[in-house]
């Protein structure tokens, strides 16, 4: 029998199912356990494990040493603490957004939460062209509340500073500031650019001066304002869906930051859907369908977040300053240029730096992907120099639109 109380070592199936039996009180004595590894995301290794007698089902999440895209990113096992305290806070702000947690466990680095299998990844539904008409709505409602209750606005500024120290998160913060601000804007090594689309990037992003300069500031605001409680990492590989549920899963690069970097991510990445979308579907009808429901729904996602935000003030508002007449406009506005900026950054990264998405790579046709490649550069580039004139949903459409006729 393996020792799970001691040291820490990395789990394969048939430990996972072990520590489930030893550790754990969630199924029954007699239970026929199956595990099975079935992360697939950049760093941790997700083991779902089945009772096959009553089919009921648990995922233990393990954080690995090294991030498991390369050996080279060395992050602390601490972040699997970050997760499980995060995702409690989360299901106590927004009921109902994300996974239950039923145990963390300090010496293991994993914890133990609620089986989503009934939904499914949304990056792989929108890529199969799925429509999830209420999803504008529910992730409004989970920005809205995740990102002002923990803000300064709300919160006890003693208190709020507690949180800003228990969710201090250097590691997965670095490498944010590494492949989203700072290594995707210069000829960097590390940088995994497609072969027909690095001319492209030289021209536009690398031989641009006032695009390093904003990308330089936009970092040092990244890594200085510590205005609400992100999840950090919240592109829609981070989002389990259903028709009628929204899970948010994954958020281990949570700290605090820039409210509008959660929203930007939202945004770009149903981008990359449109992007992808535009490329694959074939029939000209059922593809201007799919482009205006996404583009409704980007709209949707920025005007509902800034209703719900506002209303949201009202009712929680306890820092005195912060009703004095043009503050809370003020204050969204400034997010709303920060959800600009944000999706300009995610939209160039995931083509330039080193962590690519499916949208992007599944396209086979190399002409198609380059030009799917090049709009996604030229509306970041856009959403980041422009960021001071982006406030509406319309505003976040236009900009797509006028790079897709670029
Ligand atoms: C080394 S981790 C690479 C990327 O995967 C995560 O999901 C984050 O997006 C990160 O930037
Ligand atoms: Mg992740």
């Amino acid at each position: 029998m393996r020792d799970f109380a001691s040291a820490y070592f990395t789990m394969n199936e048939t430990d996972a199912a072990e520590y489930v039996r030893e550790r754990l009180n969630i199924f029954a004595e007699d239970a026929d356990l199956e595990c099975r590894e079935i992360g697939d995301g950049n760093l941790n290794y997700v083991f779902k494990v089945t009772d096959l007698n009553s089919g009921q089902s648990i995922i233990v999440k393990q954080a690995g040493p090294v991030a498991r895209i390369s050996d080279a990113f060395k992050v602390s096992p601490d972040r699997n603490r970050i997760e499980s305290e995060i995702l409690a806070l989360q299901g106590e702000l927004a009921q109902g957004f994300v996974p239950k947690v039923y145990s963390y466990d300090p010496v293991m680095n994993c914890c133990v939460m609620d089986d989503l299998s009934d939904h499914e990844i949304m990056r792989s539904a929108l890529l199969n062209h799925k429509k999830f008409p209420l999803f504008a709505d529910q992730i409004t409602t989970f920005l809205a509340r995740t990102l002002l209750l923990t803000s300064d606005v709300v919160m006890g500024h003693k208190e709020k500073k507690g949180r800003v120290q228990q969710f201090t998160n250097p590691e997965l913060c670095e490498i944010t500031e590494d492949l989203v601000y700072t290594e995707p804007f210069y000829n960097c090594e590390q940088n995994d650019v497609f072969e027909g689309t690095k001319e492209f990037v030289h021209q536009t992003i690398w031989n641009d001066r006032e695009l390093a300069l904003e990308t330089a500031k936009l970092k040092f605001d990244f890594m200085t304002k510590a205005q609400s409680l992100l999840h950090g990492d919240l592109h829609t590989g981070s989002i389990f869906i259903k028709e009628d549920s929204v899970k948010i899963i994954d958020p281990e690069f949570a700290f605090y930051g820039p409210a509008g970097y959660d929203i930007g991510n939202v945004v770009a990445n149903l981008i990359f859907a449109y992007v992808h979308a535009s490329y694959t579907i074939k029939e000209e009808k059922r593809k201007n369908e799919y482009l205006q429901y996404l583009e409704e729904t980007i709209a949707q996602v920025i005007e509902l977040f800034s209703r719900k935000f506002l209303e949201l003030w009202d009712e929680a508002v306890t820092e005195q300053t912060a009703t004095v007449p043009g503050f809370k406009e003020w204050y969204v506005d400034s997010i709303l240029e920060d959800t600009a900026a944000a999706a300009g950054l995610e939209l160039c990264r995931r083509v330039i730096g080193i962590a690519h998405v499916k949208d992007l790579t599944s396209i086979s046709d190399e002409e198609n992907r380059v030009e799917a490649e090049k709009i996604c550069v030229t509306a970041g580039k856009a959403f980041i120099l422009e960021r001071a004139s982006i406030r509406s949903g319309n505003d976040f459409v236009k900009v797509l639109r006028r790079s897709v006729d670029q």
